[in-house]
């Protein structure tokens, strides 16, 4: 006998109702902004791992240009964002220091595709995390994060030194801003939708 769904089954699975969950990663390198980002967009309480920074630490974590910052982040940050009533993005934000980069291999399993925050005035610090998401073979977007009172480059100027491809989406956003950032995403989301026609 072919028993039809089950009580539950009926219950919470509406025709029509279904959602793809995408999980996309948030990437960049320390201090960029991306446990502030996925902060700001999250319609659940984020995950947060964040540690007070210590003096130890104080030679190891380059806190130059980022000042009030107490704390980093140690294992990830997760949040989740529905775009549409089709499509739900799962967020897992990577810790920045490099003594956790063997981490973002794990991570990056089973994303579809990447946004890299990037601060303007730290251009040099992204290159080797838009290395590591290319080696990972993942899709990505450029999210420019515009620190207040940091000099808007001009976009030809950023993919020059970023080194991009024609393709690659370059965004502004301020991570603080839900509206913002959401926008990065969505950016991202259009990005890998074409690559995948
Ligand atoms: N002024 C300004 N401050 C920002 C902006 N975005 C983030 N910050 C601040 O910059 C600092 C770093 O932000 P985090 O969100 O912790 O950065 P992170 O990339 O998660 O850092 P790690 O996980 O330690 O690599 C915090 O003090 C934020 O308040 C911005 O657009 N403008
Ligand atoms: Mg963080």
């Amino acid at each position: 006998m072919v028993s039809g769904p089950s009580l539950d089954e009926q219950a919470y699975v509406r025709e029509g109702a279904t959602q793809t969950a995408v999980k996309i990663l948030v990437v960049g390198h320390f201090a960029v902004g991306k446990t502030t980002f996925i902060g700001a967009i999250s319609e659940i309480e984020p995950l947060t791992t964040e540690e007070t920074m210590t003096r130890a630490a104080e030679s190891v974590d380059d806190l130059k240009g980022v000042q009030g910052k107490t704390t980093t982040t140690v294992a990830m940050d997760f949040g989740r964002l529905t775009i549409s009533d089709r499509v739900v993005l799962y967020l897992f934000g990577t810790p920045g220091q490099q003594r956790f980069v063997q981490m973002w291999e794990d991570m990056a399993r089973g994303a579809l595709g990447a946004l890299v925050l990037v601060d303007p005035e730290r251009l040099a610090d992204s290159f080797a995390v838009i290395d590591l998401i290319e080696q990972y073979g993942l899709d990505y977007a450029i999210a420019v994060n515009h620190f207040d009172g940091a000099p808007l480059r001009d976009e030809m100027a950023l993919r020059d030194a970023l080194d991009l491809l024609e393709d690659t989406p370059v965004v502004t956003c301020d991570a603080r801003d839900e509206r913002s950032s959401a926008d990065a995403l969505i950016t991202l989301v259009r990005h890998l939708q074409d690559r995948a026609h």
